[in-house]
């Protein structure tokens, strides 16, 4: 009977050629049923077609569910022969994460913003205004040149900023622009702290320790007496917060224009212990940032009365600190993005 060889059919094939020999259109049950009919004599063809129809729908309605099971099948086992389980859970996308070196400037504003730092920004496209003029870089200082600089071919004065310190600049003209009430936002507040993070770009040559381009944190203070003291214990205090309390960092003194005395600071090589290695050259010392206090030519460009006002600056390499803490001999691989290299840096947050 129809249910029992419905059951039968193990595969597609066998349901097809069951198909055929109760549905199909010549020489199947169906097809026998109707040359039955029209046999039939004539008063019981109503009663007869119904029947015929209704038990021709049921066979049909079987095959296609029957079809159905088995197509559903047939996939299945050819998704278990590619080595597909279905059964098992589905796979976790791997999620995303902070750049190390975003961690590392996350970490800084952190430990600097208990001593009253806040973020302020500036663009990566600057003026020459904002990158030279305004702190004190004189017209043909070899900076300003297009083999250190990365020029817009448009013109209009446009150039990749080569260091965070034009934000300086904007924050220093913001502060000092007398309001309506006579008072600039300085003299109301009584003076300032800021970082400012962020990417800058030089001609420089690709090495361990050198990419075109890196990334700077700013840090500006302006109040009324400040000195070279205040300046040292804040960066010392800084170093022992990331590095540690051991942290061993040395000042010497350096030039910048826009500062004046200027220094730079130097952390005792972490890779070699001070040794010398190929990081830091031999010297045992790795040059972290430049620093100084403000020139008065800076305060006064911004409309700042240098008299009454002074501060510090300080611009921090952020790749070469991260080498630092986590003692890796090449900033490279901080833009190479290799999964286990990122998914290694732990030590940075
Ligand atoms: C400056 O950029 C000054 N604006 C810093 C400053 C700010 C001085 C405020 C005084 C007051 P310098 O060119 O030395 O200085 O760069 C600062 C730091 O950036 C360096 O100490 C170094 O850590 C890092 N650095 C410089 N060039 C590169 C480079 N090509 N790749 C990676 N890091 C670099």
């Amino acid at each position: 009977a129809f249910p029992e060889a419905l059951a039968a059919c193990a595969d597609l094939d066998a349901l097809l050629r069951l198909k055929g020999a109760y549905v199909g259109r010549e020489g199947s049950h169906a097809a026998r049923l109707m040359e039955l009919l029209k046999a039939a004599p004539k008063e019981q063809k109503r009663e007869l077609g119904a029947a015929a129809n209704a038990l021709k729908t049921q066979w049909e309605e079987g095959l296609r569910t029957r079809q159905a099971e088995l197509e559903e099948a047939r996939k299945r086992a050819a998704a278990l022969a590619s080595g597909w389980d279905p059964t098992l859970p589905p796979p976790v996308p791997a999620q995303g994460a902070l750049h190390p070196l975003n961690r590392l400037m996350d970490r800084l504003v952190d430990v600097f913003r208990p001593l009253g730092y806040h973020v302020e920004e500036g663009p990566e496209a600057e003026t020459e205004e904002h990158n030279f003029d305004g702190l004190n870089i004189p017209e043909d200082h070899p900076a300003r040149g297009s083999a250190d600089t990365f020029y817009f071919r448009q013109g209009g004065g446009l150039l990749l900023r080569t260091h965070t310190s034009p934000v300086q600049v904007r924050v220093l003209k913001r502060i000092g622009a007398k309001g309506p009430d006579g008072l600039s936002e300085l003299e109301r507040s009584g003076g300032i702290r800021f970082l400012a993070p962020g990417r800058v770009y030089r001609k420089d040559e690709i090495d361990p320790t050198h990419s075109p381009m890196f990334h700077q944190v700013e840090g500006m203070l302006v109040g009324k007496g400040i000195g070279m003291h205040h300046l040292k214990g804040t960066l010392s205090y800084a170093m022992k917060a990331l590095f540690g309390p051991g942290a061993d960092v040395r000042f010497r003194p350096s030039y910048f224009p826009f500062v004046e005395p200027g220094a730079e600071m130097d952390v005792r090589c972490p890779l070699c212990g001070g040794s010398g290695c190929r990081v830091c050259k031999g010297s045992g010392w790795v040059e972290l940032l430049g620093a100084g206090l403000i020139h008065p030519n800076v305060l006064a460009y911004a409309g700042i009365d240098p008299a009454v006002w002074s501060g510090f600056a300080f611009g921090m390499g952020v790749e070469r600190t991260a080498m630092m803490v986590s003692q890796t001999p090449d900033l490279r691989l901080f833009f190479e993005n290799d999964q286990r290299f990122l998914n290694s840096m732990g030590g940075l947050d």
